[in-house]
């Protein structure tokens, strides 16, 4: 088939084809018109971060080994990768920030549309933070809890809450490596401090601060976008649906929500069931409204409703390119820019949301969490009235769509194993489950579409390796079949036998990307209920096709948090042999876990394998 050389998923193949006939440039394009990209970006070794510059290295030591400044190769890969850091936590961390004021905002009573959907979860939070719950309302308790949470960003504690959930080995090994996040909003301005001219010159300092940083993330900013969207969302539990571009329905009003946060989107899904909009989609011909997600706020609303998915970052533009679309609504991450000119080919609207996130050729309805229902139905209501402007001949739906079982909270897997972890411990004491491997993170145009995250998974599977994982990795696996309990077919007779008693499937979707806190929680909670360290248990971490800033704080949060994780697309740190060494192998004496990169997904998961079997050796497993 045509361009199966640059992605496995067969819709997006034929809508590739369409996109050739009808002259529309897409990623895999600009991509191209980019070869050769620069090589001393690749390396990591341009720097920028002052007027005498821009500088860079010489990878090849003929021409300059020092910037104007004297910065040499060490310091400027050092520092870029603390940026790339910062601006990933940053992400993560302000996600989380909006999703707290939303909260603020319902315990107030200034936003009659929010409420405290999970009031468990609240409490257990406020026990956590050590405010009171008895005899209180749950605005009460919530006003208390977002106050306490706002000041984590910028804490005078000097450590954050959910810090507590990591085993005191870790923490204690924070503290003396002085890595322990102090507040979130300290550790990513502190970055930027130390990467300003003349201020953090050695690299090890830099890395060491990066991974401080990293913490502050998915320990602070991440944690805290998971469990309050939990409060006031509800927490995920098993929940079935749909996935890839063949979910999207010719005679209905199709509305795409593309992004991360779900304070939008979820009241999106809401307002398309309102009786006046529906009855308007019908006066124009609509058989409905269906609504859909791409990339991270899909995998929101898909965890909480089981709404449709209809693919992950590298079919954004894909699925307009459908023609079926009548608005795309983004709000911030991962929106590619282009998506407004392959709109203006078709008839969709690219309806921006969020003051931080503003796309030349778009239409903007600011999203105003006071007014939330009232800007969902104006939204819903855009996208009901473009449905006279489809052109059916521009239609062509792909046939592709896969079912998938989705919803993992840490909540929900305690549900399924009984009410404790112990089951799981059991499974993997006894050997029929042989580890854990968390598989998150993007795809990269770079990279074949989804083959690393398939191949990558379907290799731990078939060697009883659990999976777990979140964002763009998890819509591809949705789009196979593994998230469904019969792919445990496709398992090691142990994981096999384990999940069809359960009856769950052997690739669990824990969420959207700030929700690899719930893979945290649950590792430090193995961790402490076998009284270990969590870089002691046979688990490991992946990013087969990774490719946002995001990714690079994640990964070096999970690596700092004690898990060994591979890479599927090389970071741009190979400019300092120095860096690659203390990220690929000093960093195991330093946090007890490294990096990898390995492209070839079948052998990164015989590395995988390798480190899972080196862990149950030593736990002597
Ligand atoms: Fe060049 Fe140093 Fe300025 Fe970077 S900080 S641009 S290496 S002079
Ligand atoms: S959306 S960060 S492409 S996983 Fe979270 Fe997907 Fe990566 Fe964005």
């Amino acid at each position: 088939m045509k361009f199966d050389d640059i992605t496995i998923d067969l819709a997006s193949q034929q809508m590739l084809v369409k996109a050739e006939q009808e002259g529309i440039e897409t990623v895999w394009d600009r991509l191209k018109a980019q070869q050769p990209q620069c090589g001393f970006g690749l390396l990591g070794i341009c720097c920028r971060n002052c007027n005498m510059g821009p500088c860079r290295i010489d990878p090849f030591g003929d021409g300059p080994e020092k910037g104007v400044c004297g910065a040499a190769a060490d310091t400027i890969v050092a520092r870029n990768l603390l940026r790339a850091i910062a601006a990933g936590a940053a992400a993560h961390s302000d996600h989380g920030r909006d999703i707290v004021n939303t909260l603020y905002a319902a315990a107030k009573g200034d936003t009659a549309d929010y409420t405290i959907k999970d009031e468990a979860k609240l409490k257990a939070l406020a026990n956590e933070f050590g405010i009171a719950a008895a005899g209180r309302g749950n605005n009460e308790i919530a006003l208390d809890l977002a106050t306490a949470i706002l000041e984590e960003f910028g804490s005078t504690k000097g450590k954050l809450q959910f810090i507590n959930r990591v085993p005191e080995k870790r923490r204690q090994l924070w503290e003396k490596l002085d890595i322990l996040p102090r507040g979130i909003d300290r550790e990513i301005v502190e970055c930027l401090h130390r990467t300003h001219i003349g201020v953090d010159n050695d690299y090890i300092n830099l890395v060491l601060h990066g991974l401080r940083t990293s913490l502050g993330d998915g320990w602070g900013g991440s944690h805290i976008a998971t469990e309050i969207s939990d409060v006031l969302f509800g927490v995920p539990k098993p929940v079935r649906g749909s996935s890839n571009l063949g979910v999207l329905k010719e005679d209905h009003v199709n509305i795409i929500l593309h992004g991360h946060e779900p304070t939008l989107s979820d009241m999106i899904v809401y307002a398309a069931r309102d009786e006046q909009i529906l009855a308007e989609a019908a006066k124009l011909g609509a058989k409905g409204i269906n609504v859909c997600g791409i990339c991270c706020t899909g995998n929101e609303i898909l965890m909480r409703h089981g709404v449709p998915v209809a693919g992950n970052f590298l079919q954004q533009e894909l699925a307009i390119i459908t023609g079926a679309v009548e608005a795309m609504i983004v709000d911030v991450q991962c929106i590619m820019p282009a998506l407004t000119q392959v709109a203006g080919c078709y008839h969709t609207r690219i309806i921006s949301t969020s003051p931080k996130a503003k796309f030349p050729g778009a239409e903007h309805i600011p999203f105003d969490e006071h007014k939330a229902m009232e800007t969902a139905k104006k939204i819903v209501l855009t996208a009901v009235e473009n449905f006279k402007n489809r052109r059916p001949e521009k239609v062509n739906i792909p046939d592709e769509k896969m079912a998938y079982m989705a919803g993992f909270s840490v909540e929900a897997i305690l549900e399924a194993l009984g009410g404790s972890l112990n089951p799981l411990l059991d499974a993997v004491k006894s050997g029929a489950i042989k580890g854990i491997a968390a598989v998150v993170g993007c795809n990269n145009p770079k990279y074949k579409h989804d083959y690393g995250h398939i191949t990558f998974v379907r290799e731990l599977i078939k060697n009883d390796i659990l999976v777990v994982g979140t964002g763009c990795a998890m819509i591809a696996c949705a789009k196979q079949g593994l998230l469904l309990p019969e792919a445990a077919r496709e398992a090691g007779d142990g994981l096999r036998a384990v999940c069809e008693s359960l009856g769950v499937p052997p690739v669990l979707h824990m969420g959207s990307c700030v929700d690899i806190s719930r893979i945290l929680t649950v590792a430090a909670a193995m961790a402490n209920a076998l009284g270990v360290d969590i870089s002691d248990l046979p688990l490991a971490g992946a990013a087969p096709e990774w490719m946002s800033e995001k990714a690079v704080s994640i990964g070096a949060y999970v690596v700092s948090s004690g898990i060994y994780t591979i890479l599927g697309t090389v970071p741009p740190v190979l400019g300092s042999p120095n860096v690659v060494q203390l990220l690929t192998q000093g960093a195991e004496d330093v946090v007890g876990a490294v990096f990898a990169v390995e492209t070839d997904p079948v052998a990164a998961a015989g590395l995988a394998l390798q480190h899972i079997q080196k862990k149950r050796t030593a736990l002597g497993l």
